[in-house]
């Protein structure tokens, strides 16, 4: 029989999640990031067929469950894209928690799942929204100055949220779905330079600008590491965001912070400290996620194509 794997489809605030919920491989036992390590050295080829073209899209974020090695955990999650894989994926968090309960694999109010860079705790709310408690977060850098060619100097931060962020203040016409692309080469020329001036482990950039929305705090554009841009405003990022703001104490503990993303869509936000020393905060982020659809993704072996094109 040709082989098969049975995927659920979802979309947070606009960004797309595939879970394999079945046919998925088995990566034996161990940490989830020890998984993680089995899945990139063995089945990378998975990856790549479930979320690249012909059966998916550059935009796809995949999410395999795996069992957790930590007692205290519910599940594990292992998340990857068009070119690899992600620590933490804070809209393929809400997305792998809507499908779980979609399948009425979890009824539960709240749950703990295990990731390769940490545990996160879910909430359930009323009113279908998912609110996660999300690893600890923090700035590494400030006011990081680079030059992009024939535009400018820019000034950010270099955060942890989950994923490592480069933040920098843009205009409000660079951070306009009218000017996708210019946002898109802008967001890739600074990660480009913010490698050169020694912060390699960025691989996402993140763009701010004032919202549209009166009830947000704050529009962001976010650059992926496969150069697609995050349709959601991001989880990981507006956990780097808050650890920005919380180091500066422009935000204090339990305040809330609403950030619109490119498509206008908000995610809801607080910190409380991650320990005395207020080096660290755990965000808690809010958001809503959406089935889309149930497909089984057949894998011939005779398909050229089985593995993704690449
Ligand atoms: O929501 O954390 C997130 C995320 C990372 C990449 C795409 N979405």
């Amino acid at each position: 029989m040709t082989p098969m794997i049975r995927t659920i489809d979802s979309h947070t605030e606009g960004e797309p999640t595939r879970v394999i919920v079945e046919g998925g491989p088995d990566l034996g036992p161990g940490s989830v990031a020890d998984q993680l390590e089995r899945f990139r050295n063995g089945f990378d080829g998975v990856r790549s067929g479930v979320v690249r073209e012909p059966r998916g899209s550059d935009v796809l974020v995949g999410a395999l469950l795996c069992p957790p090695a930590d007692e205290t955990c519910d599940a594990g999650v292992i998340f990857f894209n068009n070119i690899g894989y992600l620590g933490m994926c804070g809209h393929g968090l809400i997305g792998v928690v809507t499908t779980l309960r979609y399948l009425g694999r979890l009824t539960k109010t709240t749950c703990r799942i295990e990731t390769p860079v940490g545990v996160v705790a879910i909430q359930n709310n009323p009113d279908g929204s998912v609110s996660f408690d999300n690893v600890p977060a923090y700035r590494t850098a400030k006011n990081v100055q680079v030059n992009v060619d024939g535009v400018g100097t820019f000034c950010g931060d270099v955060a942890w949220g989950g994923n490592w962020f480069y933040l920098v203040n843009c205009p409000k016409e660079t951070c306009d779905l009218a000017n996708v692309s210019a946002a898109q080469a802008l967001a890739t020329q600074l990660r480009n330079q913010i490698h050169s001036v020694g912060f390699p482990e960025v691989d996402h950039v993140e763009l701010f600008t004032d919202p549209n929305h009166n009830d947000a705090d704050s529009r962001n554009f976010v650059q992926c590491p496969g150069q697609e841009y995050d349709r959601s405003p991001c989880g990981t990022g507006t956990s780097a965001k808050l650890a920005c703001l919380a180091a500066d104490g422009k935000l204090l503990p339990g305040d809330a912070w609403v950030q619109e993303g490119f498509l206008g869509t908000r995610f809801r936000a607080q910190y409380r400290w991650a320990d005395e020393k207020h080096d660290q905060i755990i965000p808690t982020i809010t958001g809503k996620a959406y089935v889309t659809s149930e497909t089984k993704l057949l894998f011939d072996p005779q398909d050229p194509f089985r593995e993704g094109i690449h």
